[in-house]
């Protein structure tokens, strides 16, 4: 058995921030407490440092499909980025294709993810294609430890679902256990403003934020709460990035409904004026939902101190500009949608507390605990207590970056924070009780991720 011992750090969860030390046998947390009398093979003095648990990123997208291309983070190389940037679980999207079955798209991704993981990874599932046999294969799905399903109401012709099939997957989900994620935009709708846009001549990259209009956010929004409420379902909306969006969220939790939602860093830190950068720059900003003019920040980060968000992930799904992005040089509608951030989030939220957004706590709760607790991973993952993994980050809160994609480890050629200087930068990171990361070093491997079976949301009120 091997022993680990932090000391003198300060330990922060969702619910405590206390000085206390902690002990580590093997792969868990064992005893928070004063240390005298404890013996340990490694020490870690962490004094002024912060002592935290490891973060969940519960959307990403390595390897996913798209536009054409593929998003340029592999498990191996995003996994590990994740790694840096002290995250120590992902919840993926397995994809189910149109005529495919969720076993096939599962069984994809467990092949793309097994044995290349830096953390430990659990998935969700894209159903791409509502069938009565995909609505099936749900419960068996939810067996294996996938409990959460993505719809979408964007994307005609390749992920979108119509009203009837939402209906009757948040039915399933309302009689299982499982947990309809919802990609709330009308696609029918923007794909007409798509194709007006294109016909004016209106191509460059910022198009897409005018076409993806935050009333048609708003629409999908409300009407996936209605569908949830009438199938007696909760309801998880992703990414939400638009005032009027988080309005219906606000709404329907002041009705007292399960309805939960997450935003995402590129919401709270950038804005149209990024999509809007002059060539063809702003295809470095495209992704969907897309990002929103500044004043949306501010309602953001108060719906993320009021609960009304309950999660920050990252949609973390990377496409170089040279090669990738560049698909959709005159013509926005082909740019591949996504931003990379999974090495990012931690270390943006920890701005945020110094920058007076939210307290340290808070930051734990939307950065791990929910997370983990939404997904069914707590309190294995998202905090720091007895029995817990221990997966822990002793975090630097003086510490100062500047973010770059010279000194980032995400597999992609930008970073749309470029230059940004930023406080706080994860030390040392633990992925069940082992080092992986240790003062600008990186000590994991390829594999030593496992696969999380989750249970179903643990959140519902
Ligand atoms: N949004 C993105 O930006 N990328 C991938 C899929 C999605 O919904
Ligand atoms: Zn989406
Ligand atoms: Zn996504």
């Amino acid at each position: 058995m091997s022993r680990t011992l932090i000391r003198n750090g300060l330990v922060i969860t969702a619910s405590d921030e206390i000085g206390t030390d902690v002990l580590i046998e093997d792969e868990k947390v064992v005893a928070l407490g004063t240390s005298d009398g404890w013996t340990a093979d490694t020490v870690i003095d962490a004094t002024g440092k912060y002592v935290i648990p490891g973060g969940v990123d519960a959307h990403t997208h390595m390897e996913l499909p798209f536009g054409g291309t593929f998003a340029s983070d592999t498990f191996e190389t995003g996994t590990r980025a994740a790694a840096w940037g002290g995250t120590t679980t992902i919840v993926d999207f397995a994809v189910q294709s149109v005529g495919g079955t969720l076993r096939e798209g599962l069984d994809a991704w467990h092949a793309k993810a097994e044995g290349n993981c830096a953390i430990d990874y659990a998935f969700h599932m894209i159903m791409g294609d509502v069938t009565e046999g995909s609505l099936k294969e749900m419960e068996t799905l939810i067996g294996e430890g996938i409990t959460s399903f993505k719809l979408f109401m964007a994307y005609p012709g390749v992920f979108y679902s119509d009203d009837g099939k939402i209906l009757r997957a948040l039915q399933k989900g309302a009689e299982t256990g499982g947990l309809i994620m919802m990609h709330a935009e009308n696609g029918i709708a923007i794909d007409v403003l798509v194709e007006q846009a294109l016909a004016r001549g209106n191509t460059d990259p910022k198009y897409h934020g005018v076409v993806r209009h935050a009333l048609l956010e708003a629409e999908a929004t409300n009407r996936a709460i209605k569908l949830a409420q009438v199938a007696g379902s909760p309801l998880y909306i992703v990414h939400l990035s638009a005032i009027e969006a988080l309005a219906e969220v606000t709404r329907a939790r002041d009705e007292g409904l399960n309805v939960f939602a997450e935003t995402c860093p590129q919401y709270l830190y950038l804005s149209t004026d990024d999509l809007a950068r002059p060539g063809f720059e702003g295809a470095k900003y495209v992704c969907s939902t897309p990002l929103r003019p500044e004043e949306h920040q501010a309602a953001l980060w108060k719906g993320l101190r009021t609960d009304d968000l309950s999660v920050v992930s990252t949609d973390h799904c990377p496409f170089c500009f040279k090669g990738q992005k560049e698909l959709g040089l005159g013509d926005f509608s082909k740019i591949p949608n996504g931003l990379p951030g999974v090495e990012t989030r931690m270390d943006l939220l920890h701005q945020a507390v110094l920058d007076g957004h939210i307290g340290r706590r808070r930051w734990i709760e939307i950065a791990c605990a929910t997370p983990a607790r939404m997904f069914g991973l707590y309190p294995r993952k998202g905090t720091i207590a007895p029995g817990s993994d221990a997966d822990v980050v002793i975090y630097d809160p003086a510490a100062t970056q500047v973010l770059s994609a010279e000194t980032h480890h995400m597999n992609v050629d930008y970073s749309p924070y470029e230059g940004r200087t930023i406080t706080g930068k994860a030390q040392t990171v633990l992925s069940r009780g082992r080092v992986i990361i240790d003062n600008g070093e990186y000590l994991g491997s390829a594999g030593h991720g496992r696969f999380l079976r989750r249970e179903t949301c643990q959140t519902l009120r």
